[in-house]
């Protein structure tokens, strides 16, 4: 896995509310090429191993009947300095926080129900990328 790479998440609620499009499109804009990129449901195994390190926090609970409360898109993206500049396109983890014009900030409800994941390390996003696609789905 090249590191110049990052890994996200479309969450249940950016998928229930029609932002799929929306959300790709700012994602294109800003630079990044989709290298893979599918709908797919996580179960509660899923989430719980996909959120492992959050697994001692109080809103653990939550976080996982969100994140398998519906489908997600996922997607492998790639770009200079992908991950930190992800991070910056989508903003705060609470939109109230988040940078005027960041992808939480338009599209997130709350700091639980925040629209989008995105990695925070180049070796957690080759970790994640491989949790979701198989290598003949990334390009
Ligand atoms: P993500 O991993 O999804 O990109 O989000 P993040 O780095 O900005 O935030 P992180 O601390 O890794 O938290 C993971 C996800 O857990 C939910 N969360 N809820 N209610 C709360 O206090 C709370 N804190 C975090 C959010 O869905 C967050 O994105
Ligand atoms: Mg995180």
């Amino acid at each position: 896995m090249v590191t110049n790479r990052t890994f996200t998440m479309l969450k249940p609620d950016s998928i229930e509310k029609g932002n799929i499009g929306a959300i790709l499109e700012k994602i294109n804009a800003a630079g990044f090429k989709i290298v893979a990129l599918k709908m797919t449901q996580l179960s509660v195994a899923d989430a719980k191993e996909f959120y492992a390190v959050h697994n001692q926090r109080p809103f653990f609970g939550e976080l996982v009947q969100y994140m398998t409360r519906g489908p997600i898109v996922a997607a492998v993206l790639e770009k200079e300095n992908a991950v930190e500049d992800f991070r910056v396109l989508i903003g705060a983890t609470n939109p109230a926080e988040a940078a005027e014009g960041t992808i939480r900030k338009i599209y997130a409800e709350s700091m639980s129900i925040n629209a989008v994941h995105g990695s925070d390390s180049n070796e957690n996003a080759a970790i994640e990328s491989n949790f979701h696609f198989s290598g003949r789905e990334m390009f």
